[in-house]
């Protein structure tokens, strides 16, 4: 009888509803606490230091990354109030007009990206005149003689630095400025992005590989490093968004012609395992064997780019990493499994391809992956204040500092990994490599808007 009660009970329940596990609910009280926090002791200021409980800011002036980046993920979450505070927060105080150099690509994917997909998300048009203002100041960055960007410009006098950059934050600028474009009517930002990729794929080595620094005024390379890591990770990233959000299929053919590379030269197998590690880009002969929390972004691109099965053998490879110290380490060298770079600041990476790989396949091994991940950051990085990242995943010592992508990306993809699948439409959208979600197509969603539109 009990029985029968119970299975008609799960058999009414709507079958999205059935699909949500418990640890959508936990993920949004984690996410409450950690803004609270935020909340309490940084207000109005880019990130909470959560062991000192006191504010941080990148530079002199505040750019509200904390607010910007979180908002999004408060919408998702259905956090009402929350968003409509964190909203009145940006648009009254948020100002570009404001005497700080800032590096061009982490204000592109935490502040034009997020108030890109706020707009989109919200409606209100002063997010898109936010925007629209930091994207006139960051456009100077593209008058290099190459057209590849500069790393840092001024936000008042447009004055731009160091030709040194590297194929990260030169070609994952694509996404924002496209959408910017596409918002404004104007296609100039696109035009500027696109056309940086154009020419870092031009300089690509004759086996298809990129390196880690390249000078952006002679367009020589200053370091020939080739792997998936920090600093070249999110320009294979955009090549294949770029194509998906804006269906430019030349993206896709350079995005294919550089993974075949990546796939025949820097991947290696080591015990059976799959891994990445690093080669020299014009030789593809091997570096060294270090794999680690940004890399661990590369299972859910290659999903996203048709490749289920190297996907599932590299986030099987990531989960090893992970379950060496009960939580993954910022480098390890995979042919001792010993760790190279002890931090753990509170990253997405590995996560976000677990919740790529659960809406792909419905296995239930990423959704537990993903819960075994979520335990063991609540239980390491859980403060009174909020999350703090880890100094040291051996011996656990904590570090004064919480990202503000630890509201953009690890808190959204956690809870998007556990919340029903309508709780967001993937398919019809494409994230930003700080998960800042954008509509492959010009529709609004009303259940995202925050009222009053504008007070
Ligand atoms: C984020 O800012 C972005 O995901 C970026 O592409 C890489 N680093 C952090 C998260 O680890």
């Amino acid at each position: 009888m009990l029985l029968r009660g119970l299975l008609l009970a799960v058999l009414l329940v709507p079958a999205s509803a059935q699909d949500r596990s418990p640890y959508a609910d936990s993920v949004r009280a984690q996410f409450l606490h950690a803004w609270n926090g935020y909340r309490t002791y940084a207000w109005g200021h880019d990130a909470l230091r959560p062991l000192s409980r006191t504010p941080h800011d990148w530079y002199r002036a505040s750019l509200l990354m904390t607010p910007v980046d979180a908002f999004d993920t408060m919408l998702l979450m259905g956090l009402k109030e929350e968003a409509a505070e964190a909203k009145q927060l940006v648009l009254r105080r948020l100002s570009f007009d404001v005497d700080v150099e800032v590096q061009a690509f982490e204000v592109v994917i935490r502040l034009l990206g997020g108030l890109l997909s706020a707009y989109e998300m919200d409606g209100d048009p002063r997010f898109l005149a936010l925007a629209k203002d930091l994207g006139d100041r960051l456009m100077p960055i593209f008058n290099s003689p190459t057209g590849l960007p500069f790393r840092y410009v001024h936000l008042q006098t447009g004055a731009v630095r160091d030709s040194s950059n590297n194929p990260a934050e030169i070609g994952t600028l694509l996404l924002e400025f496209g959408m910017l474009s596409r918002h404004t009517q104007n296609p100039i930002y696109r035009q500027k992005a696109r056309r940086a990729i154009d020419v870092l794929f031009s300089r690509r080595s004759s086996i298809d590989l990129v390196g880690t620094w390249i000078d952006v005024v002679s367009g020589e390379w200053k370091n020939t490093s080739s792997h998936v890591g920090g600093a070249i990770d999110s320009y294979y990233e955009y090549l294949l968004k770029g194509a998906i959000l804006f269906g430019d299929t030349s993206l896709r053919r350079m995005y294919d012609v550089h993974v075949a590379a990546v796939n025949r030269y820097v991947a290696d197998t080591v015990s059976g395992s799959l891994w990445y590690g690093r080669v020299n880009m014009h030789t593809g002969v091997r570096i060294s064997r270090r794999y680690g929390a940004l890399e661990a972004f590369m299972p859910g691109m290659l999903l996203l780019g048709g490749d289920v099965q190297r996907s599932k053998a590299l986030q099987a490879s990531g989960d090893r990493m992970w379950r060496l110290h009960g939580i993954e380490p910022e480098e390890m060298d995979y042919g001792t499994m010993t760790v190279t770079q002890p931090s753990y600041p509170l990253r997405p990476e590995i996560i976000e391809s677990a919740f790529y790989l659960w809406r792909a396949t419905g296995e239930p091994v990423y959704r537990e992956m993903g819960e075994r991940f979520y335990r063991d950051l609540v239980r390491f990085c859980r403060t009174d204040a909020g999350f703090a990242h880890l100094r040291n995943v051996v011996t656990k010592e904590k570090e004064d500092a919480m990202e503000s992508f630890f509201f953009a990306e690890t808190l959204k993809y956690l809870y998007l990994l556990f919340a029903e699948k309508n709780a967001f439409d993937l398919e019809g959208h494409v994230l930003n490599t700080e998960a800042h979600p954008y509509r492959k197509h010009e529709t609004r969603n009303p259940k995202y808007e925050t009222r009053p539109k504008h007070e």
